[in-house]
């Protein structure tokens, strides 16, 4: 039996399918070249939204269970927050899952990347995140640049934010040289608050049980080069 959550092995195999997971050589925005890449703008289908936001509600569910039990965890928000433009169809499905599936209710909210100047104006579109608890939902962490610029851009319209969700941790070192992902969890907070659907781990499991050694080395050789260590 695997290892891996159900949700988990869905998500790496449609991502898969749909090209949106990719074993070779990639250049990163941090210029690292990586033996994989995941482009979540590919995950673009019916049944694969579907796969990607049950995988994100069950994480969020989960995690916000764990801290109701006293363990490290995302605590009650209002706002799921996806950023323009790769979160905002994430947000808006997770928010509808969330509701159908674990009986959570909360409202969604996205920006734009060019700040609108007549009607309603500003960059802000959904429910606004003035004075609420707001959750960041993005796809992938390297460095965790991207997900500190959505942070700020919440702080900047008046949210709290109490967490951020994340499809694929790489489990890289970040700003100061030590795991990204716990960088950005001292920043909200502290442990629990970054949960993630999946991480590079995850990925190596995978490629292990279904017998892909050659993807698996190249992905110990670059882990052992840029991974957290410990
Ligand atoms: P950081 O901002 O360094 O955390 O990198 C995350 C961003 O890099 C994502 O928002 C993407 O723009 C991009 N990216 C991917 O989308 N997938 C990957 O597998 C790797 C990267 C990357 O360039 O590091």
């Amino acid at each position: 039996m695997s290892s891996l959550q159900t949700y988990q092995t869905a998500l790496i195999e449609h991502s898969m399918a749909a090209g949106a997971l990719k074993f070779g050589s990639f250049t990163l925005k941090s210029g690292r070249i990586s033996p994989y890449f995941v482009n979540a703008g590919l995950l673009a289908s019916g049944p694969v939204i579907d796969t990607v936001c049950s995988a994100y509600a069950a994480t969020i569910a989960e995690s916000l269970e764990a801290a109701a039990s006293g363990s490290p965890g995302l605590p009650a928000f209002d706002i799921l927050f996806g950023p323009a433009y790769k979160g905002i169809p994430f947000a808006a499905g997770t928010a509808l899952l969330l509701h159908r599936d674990h009986k959570i209710d909360v409202g969604y909210a996205y920006d734009r990347k060019e700040a609108k100047d007549h009607g309603e104006g500003g960059v802000m579109v959904g429910a606004p995140v003035k004075g609420k608890k707001v959750l960041v939902l993005d796809d992938v962490a390297t460095a965790g640049t991207a997900i500190r610029i959505a942070i700020e851009n919440v702080r900047k319209e008046g949210g709290e934010v109490v967490g951020a969700i994340l499809m694929l941790d790489r489990e890289e070192v970040g700003k100061e040289g030590t795991s990204a992902i716990e960088e950005v969890e001292k920043l909200l907070g502290g442990p629990g608050r970054v949960p993630t659907i999946l991480k590079m781990r995850h990925l190596m499991t995978w490629l292990e049980e279904n017998g892909r050694h050659a993807e698996l080395q190249s992905m110990q050789a670059y882990r052992d080069m840029y991974g957290v260590k410990g």
